[in-house]
């Protein structure tokens, strides 16, 4: 087996090489490697500078994520870092792609780091729960300073080489081949005398903050308020206090062992599932590499609505043109205002230049002619979710649009083969379920139909990535995999209701359990006569919320919903009104109310779910439990911190879920509730979910 770390040498410069695709992972054997090849190169006088880089397209993108359910194995990247550090010879990282994570805390170890104008730095590990583990807390902030490395740290997001310049993260942008320039770098340090600096013995970069102290916490009283629920926040903030006081050395300790602590615990654990669920998500079953996608030079989008406009919103943000079809001009005049407030508002808030607007607005083009769709690659309906309008819509699209174009629709619960069927072509058509507000949410459910051909499912896969989605396709059904969940959750938030409890306890649990808002703060954002509308058509009913919006209690658009909203505010306080309405409820339905606990409640809105995902994991509408918890983490809010409705039943027990439904549907009367055949084996297997899935894969 080829080697995974390499020396090579460039005259008197040695150039390190670490070969481990695809991302060059930090696992244990490039570990023994570059421990073996950073000796060789110490030792041998004839060798006067160091070179590290990596082959392929990146440089190292951490540590290697798969090995942290495992006992760690030595030498760690600390040890690694410490070998260099002993080195005085000069040591140059030469990065391209992205160095992240444990991959920028090594380069943090040498004296000098030089980048590709296209490279990207960061340590991303509080999206996986935990800190950096090896030195980056500490390191970090001694080249670029406090507010950047927290900034940095508590994002978890990258910056680009010129940035990274800029704020003296490193001493070069290069062009070109990596090695040569760090040979070429190498030898000009050797020229110049340049002296070896480790960076763990600067310090002019913290004195401000270590002279004001309390600068300290003004920071990170910013950072503080986004990290509900989440425990690595908060340990990256003190391990960032360490460097005010803490010797270096001493702080290290710290650092390692928090980290050790944050990798054996829950929180990590289900976000480093989320980490490989998000990839597998976008491997469909029975679609071959080799499938081509199709390109996606110019799109169409039908309807100039909420949706409508944040989906072309999506496109332009990529330099995609896009024709915008509304029926009526004022219609489109509103949509199309609402786009340019939505990126003046970005604009103000520094996200983006005017000229930035101006771009993506000129390439926003409006009509009310449904035959400017002609020319588009992908046409995306986005009209009013009724089925009549929506056939009426694919009709007349089968008639104009390009015979090779991609027609795809948004409806978030509508039988999407039997849109296709108002087509000659089925096999162009497909589900592209966007998330409201839909250039913000990153989730995109892809429908494949029945006859959806293999290059239009790569198509929507490809233009998802594109457009910076998360993709999870999923079959047909009933409002497919998130909002058939959603329903099983919703139909038991009306009976707690009944029961004993009131919206403000309820959504109080779920807040508390970790999500940004509950069923009943929801239902009032996304307007409570959506659902109802959609009961009517199906004929159901929901006591409660009906009986709200047939006294126009439509939530925050009325200002009245299962709360009322002052003027302005978007924060709903509970109305006695709609208590007394509740009680009265309960009474005509001769239920005795009673108190209910947040343990109660939690288990009545989660574990429903679970078992619809069970159900929908029997019948092959979602491919794998991973695509259900990334479903729910990105298009509905379950709190990424227990890696998703499937991952948590894994984590709670099925058995326990199990039996607990049982005597739910025993209660309820409800057989909704009866246990999910893969749900009752798997427990009855003392198996999980994710083992199912893996097994079936
Ligand atoms: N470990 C193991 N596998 C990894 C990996 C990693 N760090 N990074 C990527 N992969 C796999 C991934 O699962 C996929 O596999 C394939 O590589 C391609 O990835 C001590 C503790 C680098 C920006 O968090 O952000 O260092 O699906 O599809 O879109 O302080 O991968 O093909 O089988 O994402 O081009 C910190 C994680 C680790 C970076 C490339 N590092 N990686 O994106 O490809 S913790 C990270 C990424 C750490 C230290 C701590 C991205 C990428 P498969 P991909 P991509």
């Amino acid at each position: 087996m080829a080697a995974l770390t390499e020396l090579r040498r460039d005259g008197d410069v040695a150039v390190i090489v670490v070969d481990n695709p695809p991302v060059n992972a930090l696992k244990h054997e490039v570990r023994v490697g570059l421990r073996d090849a950073f000796a060789r190169a110490n030792e041998d006088k004839s060798i006067a500078a160091i070179v590290l880089t990596c082959a392929g397209r990146t440089f190292i993108a951490g540590a290697d994520i798969t090995e942290f359910d495992k006992p760690p194995q030595s030498p760690g990247l600390s040890d690694l870092n410490a070998d260099i550090e002993a080195i005085e010879k000069p040591m140059v990282a030469a990065i391209v792609g992205t160095a992240l994570g444990g991959g920028l805390e090594i380069t943090l170890a040498c004296h000098f780091r030089i980048a590709a104008a296209t490279a990207r730095l960061g340590l991303p590990e509080i999206k996986l729960g935990l800190i950096p583990g090896a030195g980056g807390t500490q390191r970090l902030p001694r080249l670029v300073g406090l507010p950047k490395a927290m900034a940095m740290i508590l994002s978890g997001d990258p910056i680009p080489a010129k940035d990274a310049l800029a704020l003296g993260l490193v001493d070069e942008v290069f062009e070109g081949d990596p090695a040569a320039a760090g040979v070429a770098f190498a030898r000009r340090a050797l020229a110049e005398k340049r002296p070896l600096k480790r960076v763990r013995d600067l310090g002019s970069k913290l004195e401000d903050v270590r002279a004001h102290p309390e600068k300290f916490n003004e920071i990170a009283a910013a950072h503080v308020k986004r990290a509900r629920g989440l425990h690595a926040p908060a340990a990256a903030l003190e391990a960032l206090r360490w460097t005010l006081d803490v010797p270096m050395g001493e702080a290290l300790d710290r650092e390692r062992k928090a980290f050790m602590e944050l990798r054996l615990g829950d929180q990590s654990e289900a976000q480093r599932h989320l980490f490989f669920a998000e990839r597998e998500a976008a491997k469909v079953a029975g679609l071959s590499k080799d499938v081509k996608a199709r390109d996606i030079r110019q799109v169409a989008v039908i309807g100039a609505g909420t949706m409508g406009g944040g989906i072309s919103m999506n496109f332009a943000n990529q330099g995609i043109p896009v024709t915008i079809v509304e029926a009526a001009e004022d219609a489109l005049q509103r949509g199309l205002s609402v786009i340019e407030k939505n990126y003046q508002t970005s604009a103000a808030r520094g996200a983006l230049q005017q000229a930035d607007v101006a771009k993506r607005m000129s390439l926003l083009k409006g009509t009310t002619d449904i035959a400017k769709a002609k020319d588009a690659d992908l046409v995306i309906e986005a009209v009013f979710e009724d089925m009549a309008i929506k056939k009426d819509v694919f009709g007349k699209l089968d008639r104009i649009a390009r015979s090779d174009a991609v027609l795809a629709t948004n409806t978030s619960y509508l039988d999407v083969n039997e849109i296709a069927r108002m087509t000659g072509r089925p096999q162009a058509v497909l589900g592209m379920h966007f998330f409201s507000p839909a250039n913000v949410m990153r989730l995109l459910e892809i429908v494949r139909g029945a006859k959806t051909a293999p290059d239009v499912l790569a198509t929507a896969v490809a233009v998802a990535r594109r457009i910076g989605k998360v993709p999870v396709v999923v079959g047909v059904c009933h409002g497919f995999v998130g909002n058939r969940m959603l329903r099983a959750r919703s139909i038991e938030a009306e009976r707690l209701l009944l029961e004993g409890a009131l919206p403000h306890e309820v959504d109080g649990a779920l807040t508390e359990f970790g999500f940004p808002m509950g069923p009943f703060a929801m239902g009032d954002l996304a307007g409570l006569d959506v659902s109802w509308r959609m009961r009517k058509a199906q004929g159901s009913r929901a006591e409660i919320a009906d009986a709200l919006c047939e006294r126009g209690r439509f939530g925050q658009k009325t200002k009245k919903g299962f709360y009322l909203y002052e003027e302005g505010s978007r924060v709903g306080r509970p109305d006695a009104e709609v208590e007394q309405l509740i009680v009265a409820t309960s009474k005509r339905f001769g239920i005795a109310r009673r108190p209910i606990d947040r343990k109660e409640i939690i288990e009545r809105l989660i574990y429903p779910m679970i078992n619809e995902g069970a159900r929908i994991l029997e019948e092959g509408v979602a491919q794998r439990s991973g695509d259900i918890d990334v479903i729910w983490i990105y298009g509905y809010g379950f709190p990424v911190w227990r890696g998703g409705p499937m991952f948590y039943a894994d984590q709670t027990g099925l058995t326990h879920i199990r039996d607990r439904l049982a005597v739910l549907a025993k209660t309820s009367g409800d057989k909704r509730h009866e246990p999910a055949p893969l749900l009752s084996r798997l427990a009855a297997e003392g198996s999980t979910f994710s083992a199912a899935s893996k097994k079936a894969a």
